[in-house]
């Protein structure tokens, strides 16, 4: 089985690394819009023209799933792409709910691109969750694009997440939900930022979750296999691919763990 896995840029690549470690028998085709990121600051238009244009080069591609493996696009763009295939689509949540549930002092912090922060999903979402806890949304316009520059836009990183953690420590946040796929890959800079009064959520268990869920259903008879057989199938592909130019592609392989 291939899996289409897609994002603006290396994010989604922290996804990618937890399926394949969770199933290393599928393939996995990874498309990273490069050419027109980042999408924190896209209108929902956009953001839905070009996941659609995604959608058709992964039903060209016969992929058996797709995984929109970026916060920004999910919540503005998936229902337009679930709406013209017949691919399961399986998208990126904001841990709002293990936050909450985990937060000992009740102060949960959502760290997300400018889209995803505005949007009426994740406000939503927090509205179900939070129960007694306060949850505060924080966002950052530049620290997905700096990341996709790694390494070296480094500095400029390291600044972006020490005025992000005065902030949540000024708040007494104990609980940080990172709400961009971007963001796992400089997760010890956020660690050495906060210290160990703070946890820190990725999305990309609940995801791989979802994927094992989705597939299972659709595909039953490849699902058995995988679950029965794992050690015996060998290890699937993983290509990378990027709409910009194959110079990225030492970058974003760099990424692959
Ligand atoms: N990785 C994307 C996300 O999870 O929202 C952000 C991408 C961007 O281009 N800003």
């Amino acid at each position: 089985l291939k899996i289409g896995v897609l994002d603006s840029g290396a994010g989604g690549l922290t996804i990618l690394n937890r399926i394949h470690h969770a199933l290393p028998c599928l393939d996995l085709l990874y498309l990273a819009d490069e050419q027109f990121a980042p999408y924190g600051d896209k209108t929902v238009e956009q953001l839905q023209s070009r996941l659609l244009a995604m959608g058709r080069f992964f039903e060209e591609e016969q992929v058996a799933a797709i995984v929109v493996a970026c916060n920004t696009a999910t919540v503005v763009a998936i229902d337009a792409l679930r709406s013209v295939t017949r691919l399961p689509v399986i998208g990126v949540e904001p841990a709002v709910k293990p936050a909450c549930r985990i937060s000992k002092r009740r102060k949960v912090a959502v760290l997300a691109t400018p889209v995803t922060a505005k949007s009426a999903r994740l406000n939503k979402l927090i509205d179900l969750w939070k129960a007694d806890s306060e949850v505060v949304i924080l966002s950052s316009a530049t620290l997905a694009f700096d990341i996709d520059a790694w390494p070296k836009s480094k500095s400029r990183i390291v600044s972006t997440i020490h005025c992000l953690s005065q902030e949540m420590k000024a708040k007494h946040i104990d609980t940080l939900v990172l709400a961009c796929t971007h963001y796992p890959l400089v997760k010890s800079i956020f660690e050495q930022a906060l210290g160990m009064d703070c946890d820190i959520i990725e999305p990309s268990e609940g995801v791989t979750s979802q994927l094992i869920r989705r597939l299972t259903s659709a595909y039953p008879l490849e699902m058995h296999q995988i679950t029965t057989e794992l050690q015996r199938l060998p290890s699937g592909a993983i290509e990378l691919c990027s709409s910009k130019n194959i110079d990225s592609m030492s970058r974003l392989r760099a990424w692959v763990t």
